[in-house]
């Protein structure tokens, strides 16, 4: 495994060269927070009211923006990106891009959702070779504005947490390696520990967190926050552990959130 990163989150800031990191490592320090929330959630009331509810405790959300029944883009894209700036969080679109490197810039530009338009980072498998990261690469500068606030940032999918998945061994060497060779625009990786080598600073998000069970019946796998933070997980994914049926949402973000920072500082310690 590579050895994990063990400087602080001001020292990253210093030395990135991602806008897009330097971003979210500040978000991070000022909020002290190490933790995006996923909201699965079909309704744009409940999204929107999570949002608002969490913002304080998040660095960044994940949506999948597609699974909104009642999306209009004015009424859900809108509010969203100004309860991003009231909160001061990035949004994720979890669009997992997979296609050929025209293909995606269309879908990652255009249809209904125009994901470059609002969702700083967003994410693609490695499978269809370097054409997908040009395509997006393309998306972004086309469609984002410029300033250091709109970075646009790319996470590929090195690793799954799912149970059975084919992320593994060469496959996920060969996402390091297509990550290292466009590390203007790829920040960072999904993955379930620290990738590459390190003085390669990428970022890990890591999915599949979750305190209280083990697994969901449908495949995904839940580590704890201190497995996964001291394996070299920078940000934490946590969806059903906090916004799960009959939870108290805002609880259990405190919780996670004190559980991710908490185990930040230890590693930095070491
Ligand atoms: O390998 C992965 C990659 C992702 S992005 N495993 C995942 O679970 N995810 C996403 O993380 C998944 O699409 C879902 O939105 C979230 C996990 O949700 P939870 O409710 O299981 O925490």
């Amino acid at each position: 495994m590579a050895s994990v990163i063990t400087s602080s989150y001001e020292k990253r800031l210093e030395n990135h060269k991602s806008a897009l990191a330097r971003r979210l490592f500040s978000i991070m320090i000022e909020k002290q927070t190490n933790l995006c929330v996923s909201l699965d959630v079909s309704s744009k009331e409940e999204l929107l009211g999570l949002v608002d509810s969490l913002g304080p405790y998040v660095c960044v959300f994940k949506t999948h923006i597609d699974i909104v029944d009642d999306f209009s883009y004015e009424s859900v894209v809108d509010p969203l990106v100004a309860l991003s700036k009231k909160h001061n969080f990035l949004i994720f679109e979890d669009r997992k891009f997979a296609d050929i490197g025209s293909t995606v810039k269309s879908q990652y530009t255009s249809g209904t959702f125009h994901i470059a338009r609002w969702a700083h980072i967003t994410n693609a498998h490695a499978l269809p070779g370097p054409g997908i990261v040009d395509g997006l690469k393309a998306g972004a500068k086309e469609a984002a504005p410029t300033g250091e606030d709109d970075a646009r940032g790319l996470l590929l999918l090195a690793e799954m947490s799912s149970s059975g998945n084919l992320a593994t061994g060469a496959y996920t060497e060969a996402t390091v390696d297509l990550a290292r060779a466009n590390s203007d625009f790829v920040f960072g990786f999904i993955a379930m520990k620290k990738l590459g080598k390190p003085d390669e600073d990428f970022i890990i998000m890591t999915p599949g967190v979750g305190l209280d069970v083990k697994s969901d019946g449908l495949g995904q796998k839940y580590s704890t926050v201190d497995e996964v933070v001291s394996g070299g997980s920078d940000i934490v994914i946590v969806g059903r552990g906090i916004i799960g049926k009959g939870r108290d949402h805002v609880a259990e973000a405190i919780r996670y959130r004190s559980a991710g920072w908490s185990a930040y500082l230890a590693r930095i310690s070491n």
